[in-house]
């Protein structure tokens, strides 16, 4: 990964939806790694804007205001307050923690907006779309109610048939009905802005597939080149909506703007109030300046779900606006889980922040230090609660604070604090000074290229080198013999101690300032580092205190005992929502006529969103079913994949085409959807009872 040097940068992480709190699988995706880049980037003296806020509009939050029974104001209030100070608990040091609610937002977003409509760029389309006569507004697909066509459950949504688990559009609902007025909604025409991403498809595969091959990581080419492939779409950059951005348009009222034009636009309106605070030029992070040389670098750090709206869409944007830098790097993380299964909010599966704090009031560092270790940086990553005991104890406490303890104790006990002259330098003493001198030079490289756990490990085998040098020497044998060596022995333990002062603030920023305390030490910029005299003779130290303590077994079992309480829960609460259907007799049961199959090709039905038509070979014949799967699944994804189908269903006509059959689909409390299989490839025509 070749990566270049520039005077100035602007670093974002990802806004986070302020509709909940935050989870460890944030802090490892999107904050951490930009908060160990930035720090590292500060140490080196280089003009950083570190920007960052929540995100909040979209439906996200009107969701979630219906369901806590509160205001969308009052949810983002809510949770805006309890994310920031998540955010300054753990260290995570943005130079602005914004609001998209806010007007500078509101205005910059209109501002590009009307740059765009102005250049002609977006296309302007009709569609047809329910709305409500009574509360004048059209409705999004989760505000409709109406009957499954599948099922004929009464109560099935707009989007989905939670019933029968059938993925749907409201216009496939039968006597559809507003959840505003309870009244039937009329169709309506309705007008949108797209964006002509078809349109930059060819800039776009220059821009990033040519020319970042060797710079982006390889998760992320590799989810752009495949989007790129399968041929951009225009997209819509408005809604019918009553939350959000308005379009500023005379003929658009009551129209937003949508979420994910707004949003990545949030960077850019947090630079402008951050440079309006502290009498900064907020174009000199943004805009392209006379001398390209002068442009600021733009890195914006995010998850994998995220790839698409920073590396094609936003990057569209930019390019179409045409005064804006466009992004130098976009390091997105893959996903974190947790002992064994994915994070999931809904199944409250996860360690929540808020919580973590709760009960680890002054272990930020700790979960940190964890975080990094397993960062999933290049693929799934997974925390569990025995293997951080295991970091802590093993390698914080029993290395790093072992350590520093020792030599601090040390120092203190046979010299009153006091750095002593280190002199005769043995072949030892220098090998571990010269190893010593090089960690700099490798942690920075690790940094440069994101790759932040091998940074932390190199940055830890400072302190193993440490902890090694003093159980080698032993000065608490050789105190009785030769006080003279002791004093170089613990002046270069003292050495090293205080470039893991310097080392340790990007990962560490809680210990390393109690650390720079008690060496009583001001030195923090990251060339001070690997010098062998960092602590000059006769500096005075000061008080030692304990750097981390261990994390013992009832603290691990709360954890996991909260975990598997949440299951239970969770259990209960499924329960609840699906109860049993009524018992059927085995006659009733054997006319259903399910076989193995296997999909011979995939298709989006045109002018649908949820629709796929596939050929699927069911060891019978070759026949075509049409499944609500289209969100889920690419169809270039599935060919090949073994599917199991009910074949003796009525075949029934779907947007004109004839789909006879159904494929069985399982469905988890989140919505995620998978395929019902057996568990090895099977002939397809195998019969399943
Ligand atoms: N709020 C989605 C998310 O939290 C969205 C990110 C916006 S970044 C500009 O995953
Ligand atoms: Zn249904």
């Amino acid at each position: 990964m070749k990566t270049r040097d520039f005077k100035r940068y602007t670093i974002t992480s990802a806004l986070p939806y302020a509709n909940g709190p935050l989870h460890i699988g944030h802090l490892a995706g999107a904050y951490i790694p930009a908060d160990i880049f930035v720090r590292f980037l500060r140490m080196n003296n280089k003009d950083v804007a570190f920007v960052c806020g929540s995100d909040e509009h979209g439906a996200a939050i009107t969701i979630k205001a219906k369901k806590e029974g509160i205001t969308p104001q009052e949810i983002i209030d809510k949770y805006n307050t309890q994310i920031k100070e998540s955010f300054e608990q753990f260290g995570i040091s943005f130079d602005i923690y914004h609001r998209t609610s806010a007007k500078i937002h509101h205005e910059l977003s209109q501002e590009f907006f009307l740059n765009l409509y102005h250049k002609g760029e977006f296309i302007e389309k009709f569609s047809e779309q329910y709305y409500d006569e009574e509360y004048h507004q059209f409705l999004a697909d989760r505000y409709i109610i109406g009957t499954c066509p599948n099922c004929h459950n009464e109560g099935a949504y707009g989007d989905q048939c939670e019933k029968c688990g059938t993925s749907l559009s409201p216009t496939d609902l039968i006597n559809p009905k507003s959840t505003l007025s309870g009244k039937t909604p009329v169709l309506r025409e309705t007008k949108h802005w797209y964006l002509p991403l078809d349109k930059y498809q060819s800039w776009l595969e220059k821009w990033l597939l040519e020319g970042k091959k060797d710079i982006l990581k390889s998760n992320v080419y590799g989810q752009c080149s495949s989007w790129l492939k399968s041929g951009l779409q225009a997209r819509s950059m408005t809604r019918d909506l009553d939350w959000g951005v308005d379009v500023p348009l005379e003929e658009a009222q009551g129209k937003k703007l949508y979420v994910w034009l707004d949003a990545p636009i949030g960077y850019i309106s947090a630079t402008k109030q951050w440079a309006l605070d502290n009498g900064k030029d907020w174009e000199k992070y943004w805009k392209k300046q006379e001398n390209p040389a002068d442009d600021a670098c733009l890195i914006h750090f995010i998850g994998k779900d995220n790839i698409v709206f920073h590396c094609i869409i936003f990057p569209s944007i930019l390019h179409a606006h045409g005064e804006y830098i466009l992004p130098e790097n976009i390091p997105a993380n893959e996903f974190l889980n947790l002992e064994g299964d994915k994070l999931s909010t809904s199944r409250n599966h996860a360690v929540w922040l808020h919580e973590y704090l709760a009960d680890f009031p002054d272990k930020q560092d700790e979960l940190r230090y964890v975080l990094t270790s397993i960062l999933p940086e290049t693929s799934d990553s997974e925390f569990t609660w025995k293997d951080f005991q295991a970091r802590v104890n093993n390698e914080l406490v029993a290395i790093f604070g072992n350590f520093i303890n020792r030599v601090l104790v040390l120092s203190h006990k046979y010299f009153d604090g006091t750095v002593m002259p280190a002199s005769m330098l043995t072949e030892k003493d220098k090998l571990v000074l010269s190893e010593l001198a090089r960690y700099p030079k490798a942690i920075s490289t690790s940094l440069s290229q994101y790759r932040f756990r091998e940074a932390l490990a190199q940055f830890m085998n400072v302190a193993r080198l440490g902890n090694k040098y003093l159980a080698d020497e032993e000065p608490w044998k050789l105190i009785k013999t030769d006080e003279e060596r002791v004093k170089t022995v613990l002046n270069i333990g003292l050495q090293i101690a205080a470039n893991l002062a310097v080392l340790g603030q990007p990962f560490l920023p809680h210990t390393a300032t109690k650390l720079f305390d008690m060496l009583n030490f001001q030195e923090r910029s990251w060339d001070a580092a690997g010098k062998p005299q960092l602590l000059v003779d006769g500096h005075q130290l000061g008080q030692a205190q304990l750097l981390f303590e261990k994390i013992t077994d009832e603290q691990i079992d709360a954890q996991l005992a909260k975990l598997v309480e949440a299951k239970a829960d969770n259990a209960k609460a499924i329960v609840t929502a699906e109860p049993v259907k009524p018992n059927i007799s085995f006659d009733q049961f054997t006319p259903l006529d399910i076989r193995t199959g296997k999909i011979l090709t995939a298709e989006k039905v045109a002018k649908t969103k949820k629709l796929l038509k596939m050929t699927i070979d069911t060891g019978i014949d070759q026949r075509t079913i049409v499944s609500g799967i289209a969100e889920f699944f690419n169809p270039e994804d599935i060919i090949g994949k073994q599917v199991s189908i009910l074949v003796n269903l009525e075949p029934r006509e779907i947007k004109g085409i004839l789909s006879q059959g159904m494929i069985l689909m399982a469905e988890d409390a989140d919505g995620r959807l998978d395929f019902v299989v057996p568990q090895s490839a099977m002939k397809p025509g195998s019969i399943i009872r």
